[in-house]
Order: C-alpha cells, then sequence, then structure tokens
C-alpha cells in the first residue's frame, strides 16, 4: 500500500474503509469483524484496525490476545488490510507495564506465551516485538480524515512530523507518546481542530477511551468496537465522499448485531 512514510499510510479516493478499534483480545468480536469484512473484501476496499488488540479488558481467563495476534500477522499480507500501533502494543515494545483493574497485563501477556511456546516463549516475545515496530502509526485518506489509535498529540506543524515518528524511537518520544495515549480532556476540542489544520484534514476517528459506541466530539469521532461502555460500533468510511468535518463521519457509523 502506498504510504507517506513508514508510519503513515495514504489512502485514496476509492471505496470503503471498514474502521475496526480496541479488540482486547475480543476473539469473538474479531470473527464478527472478518465475518463482516467477508462480503466487502474487493480491492478497493479496507479493513483497519486501530490498535490495541492484545491485553484482555475483562479477564485474563478470556485473553484470546495470540489467536488475534497470529491471525492479523496472516492478514498483514494483503494490501487492503491496515493494522495500526495502539498504546498496549507500544507498551510492549518499551518492556512498560499496563494495569487495568488491578492486574498486570504485561505480565498476563507473558503468561499466555509461557503457556503457549513453553521455554521458547522469550524468543516468540521479541518476533512479536519485531512485528509491532512494523506496523504503521496513522492512516489519512484522500478526502481528508485521519485516523489513530487515540489523540492528538499537541504542537504537530505539519504532516511530515507523522510521516516517520517511529525513527525516534519508541521510548522517549513525546509525539508518539501523545498520539498513542491522550484522551479527550488532555487536548480540547481546539488543539483537535488545529491538529486537523497542520495534517490537512478535516475530522479524525480514534478509539482508545471506551464509549457508548461512539461519541463525536465535534471534528472528532471517538468509536468503540469491542472493550466499549455498552454498545459496540464500527465506521463505514466512504472514501470518495467529500468529509466537511466531524458530522459527516458520524453518518457513517454502524453497530455490530
Ligand atoms: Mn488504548
Amino acid at each position: 500500500m502506498q504510504g507517506y512514510g513508514k508510519d503513515l499510510i495514504k489512502l485514496p479516493c476509492e471505496g470503503i474503509a471498514l474502521i475496526v478499534t480496541d479488540l482486547h483480545g475480543n476473539v469473538h468480536d474479531f470473527d464478527k469483524i472478518l465475518e463482516l469484512w467477508k462480503d466487502l473484501s474487493t480491492n478497493k476496499n479496507h479493513l483497519i484496525l486501530t490498535g490495541d488488540f492484545i491485553h484482555a479488558m475483562d479477564t485474563s481467563e478470556n485473553d484470546h490476545s495470540l489467536e488475534i495476534l497470529e491471525a492479523v500477522k496472516g492478514h498483514c499480507q494483503f494490501d487492503n488490510f491496515h493494522l495500526l500501533l495502539g498504546n498496549h502494543e507500544w507498551a510492549t515494545i518499551t518492556h512498560r507495564s499496563v494495569y487495568k483493574g488491578g492486574e498486570n497485563q504485561s505480565t498476563n501477556f507473558e503468561g499466555l506465551l509461557k503457556n503457549k511456546f513453553g521455554a521458547e516463549w522469550k524468543h516468540k516475545l521479541e518476533e512479536y516485538v519485531n512485528f509491532f515496530k512494523k506496523l504503521p502509526v496513522a492512516i489519512k485518506t484522500d478526502n481528508g480524515v485521519f485516523i489513530s489509535h487515540s489523540g492528538p498529540p499537541k504542537d504537530v506543524n505539519s504532516i511530515k512530523e507523522i510521516m516517520n515518528i517511529t525513527e525516534k524511537g519508541y521510548s522517549n518520544n513525546p509525539l508518539l507518546f501523545e498520539l498513542l495515549w491522550n484522551r479527550y480532556g488532555d487536548y480540547t476540542k481546539k488543539d483537535v481542530d488545529n491538529f486537523l489544520e497542520k495534517v490537512g484534514c478535516k475530522a479524525m476517528i480514534v478509539g482508545h477511551t471506551p464509549v457508548d459506541g461512539y461519541k463525536l466530539i465535534r471534528n472528532q469521532l471517538i468509536v468503540s468496537s469491542s472493550f466499549s461502555k455498552g454498545k459496540k460500533a464500527y465506521v463505514e468510511l466512504d472514501l470518495e465522499k467529500e468529509i466537511r468535518g466531524g458530522r459527516d463521519l458520524k453518518r457513517m457509523v454502524k453497530y455490530f448485531k
């Protein structure tokens, strides 16, 4: 797929993009997405997963992170499948611990690896880390939509700063950190609009913060496809339609049945 650089994918004015967020090891929801994709996976359409496909958020007994990870690795060979980096994959790369409800998810992930691969687990972890390092962090569509795990970061002056954002490394990279961890409150509506202007977009789509299906904050659409506060939603983004702002994206939100 055409890119603006290693970290930013460019999508042309053609077809649709199915946008799905935060699976967090939920293989049941992942299967539903693949079912949906079956009918839409023509050459000009795209499937985008916006990161955080590992680390179960409810109970570690139900953590299918490794099954999803193996499946998405296979799908990455297709040009119209796009897997973005989330903060949980980033935490695996940087060896940071992430906690949810008192559980150390990084330790849980290592536990899964030990169970499945035994003595080979460290080797396997390294293989996954290398895979995560190949993932892009954002997508810019020709009709002006910016798609990332979370964010936006403040102090971005041009889209060029996103194109090769991981070149400066993963650990001490404030811009990358903000792009993967920032939630509304860390930034304002005005920050979103400033960012969009600098990167030449009209609206943006993120996951990361659990909401009831979706939440529109002016020109930022937050979507929860699996780990959510209620309903589970995704976006069927029409890449050929003019996008003037967040409201045009709201019309493209769909719910899982
Ligand atoms: Mn996240």
